[in-house]
Formats: structure tokens, C-alpha cells, sequence
């Protein structure tokens, strides 16, 4: 579960790419440097043994700017290099039973693109990501994308619901969508392209954090 010092982290969570271990330490750095404070080890496709090698690395350098570690998809590979905690989408394991196995004191975040798929996980889940914002290439097989009135309508209906758990816009953001983004309602924004294609990922993540911090 979140503790209240890692409640803030979520204003900006950075999910990183496929490629070289080397080039995702690269860019992990250069966000933690521009003031990220949350990372997610996204390697989709890999073979488990390469995503324990480059989890160790990327929890050290997150310990480092105690910054919040987080891994995609692989409840197993969280427990073994005692990440922070695990995001898990509609096809991974149920968060009910990653709660079971890792228990009260990781993160568990859950993908949800409907309310209904927020009714199935809010209450094993610390934090919700909720996409695509827009069509993204990151991705593939994206469910139908959200815009604006899809956040405004999905957090109103969860917090008309007595459901508050932090909701993360994900999926195709750029900083010059941040504004509305939460101003219609999610706690938060997840990025990837906008930092990774940036000319200075550093620079940009400094843009994008204080974009956000003047909107929340
Ligand atoms: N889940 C929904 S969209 C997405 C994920 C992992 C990709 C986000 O990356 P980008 O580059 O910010 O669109
Ligand atoms: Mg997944």
C-alpha cells in the first residue's frame, strides 16, 4: 500500500520503453533528474531473467532519488527484487490475488479503461491507470481512447461511487494536454513518448512536473 510520503509521487509516473538495459538506465536517470519520482519497468516481450537483471538496476537508481519503483506485469519479479510494487493490466493477474501474494506493503496499481473495470479492481488496487487519453503508438491492442469527457465521466461516476482511490491519465499525453487533463478530473499523468522523444529528457521532465504542479 501507498505511504503518505509516495501519495505525491503519483503526479507524475514515468514508464520506460524496450530497449537496451543501458539506454533505459539512461533515461530513468535523466527523469529522476528533471524531478520524476515514480518509474515503471515496462519490457514487454522479454524473457523474465533480463526484467530481474534490469529491475535491480533501475530499484537501485530510484532508492537513490527515493523515488517510487514499479514494475509491469510481473507480480513474481516485484517480490524477488522487493520492488516498491506492480502494475498490472486487464490481462495480467487478477490484483486480487497479486494483493494475496505480495500482501499489504506493495503497490499495486490496476489498468482500467470503463468504469466497470474500475468496480472489478478499486479495492485491491492503491492507484488506478486510466487510458488512452489518445491514440498512442506505445502500446498495442489500446482500448478505444478516453478523451476528456471519457476522464470527466469515468472520475465522476467512481467518486460518485464513494471510490477514491488516485486515478493516472495515460496514453498519448503531451505537456500541452496536462492542463486538461486535470482539470477533468484524474490525480495524475503517465508518460512515455513525450519524455523519451524529448531533445532533453531532463529538461522536458522539469517542464512537465511543473506543468503539473501549477495545475493540481
Ligand atoms: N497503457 C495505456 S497507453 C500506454 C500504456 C502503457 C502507453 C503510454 O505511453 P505514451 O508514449 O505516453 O503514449
Ligand atoms: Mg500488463
Amino acid at each position: 500500500m501507498l505511504n503518505s510520503g509516495q501519495t505525491h509521487a503519483f503526479a507524475l509516473q514515468f514508464i520506460t520503453n524496450n530497449t537496451e538495459p543501458e539506454k533505459v538506465l539512461d533515461s530513468v536517470r535523466s527523469v529522476l533528474d528533471g524531478g520524476c519520482r515514480w518509474v515503471q519497468l515496462r519490457m514487454k516481450d522479454a524473457k523474465e531473467s533480463d526484467v530481474v537483471a534490469l529491475a535491480w538496476k533501475v530499484k537501485e537508481l530510484c532508492k537513490s532519488y527515493t523515488a517510487v519503483f514499479v514494475i509491469d506485469d510481473y507480480v513474481e519479479v516485484c517480490q524477488q527484487v522487493d520492488a516498491d510494487g506492480v502494475h498490472l493490466g486487464k490481462n495480467d493477474m487478477h490484483p486480487r490475488e497479486a494483493r494475496k501474494i505480495l500482501g499489504d506493503s506493495k503497490i499495486i496499481g490496476g489498468t482500467c479503461n470503463t468504469f466497470d473495470d474500475i468496480l472489478k479492481v478499486h479495492t485491491y488496487v492503491d492507484y488506478i491507470g486510466c487510458g488512452p487519453f489518445r491514440y498512442t503508438t506505445t502500446k498495442k491492442n489500446l482500448a478505444p481512447v478516453l478523451g476528456l469527457e471519457g476522464y470527466q465521466e469515468i472520475v465522476w461516476r467512481s467518486r460518485s461511487a464513494g471510490i477514491n482511490r488516485p486515478i493516472v491519465a495515460i496514453g498519448g499525453i503531451t505537456i500541452d494536454d496536462i492542463p486538461e487533463i486535470l482539470a477533468s478530473g484524474p490525480n495524475g499523468i503517465a508518460m512515455s513518448g513525450e519524455l523519451l522523444n524529448a531533445e532533453d529528457i531532463t529538461l522536458k521532465t522539469q517542464q512537465v512536473v511543473e506543468t503539473i504542479e501549477r495545475a493540481l
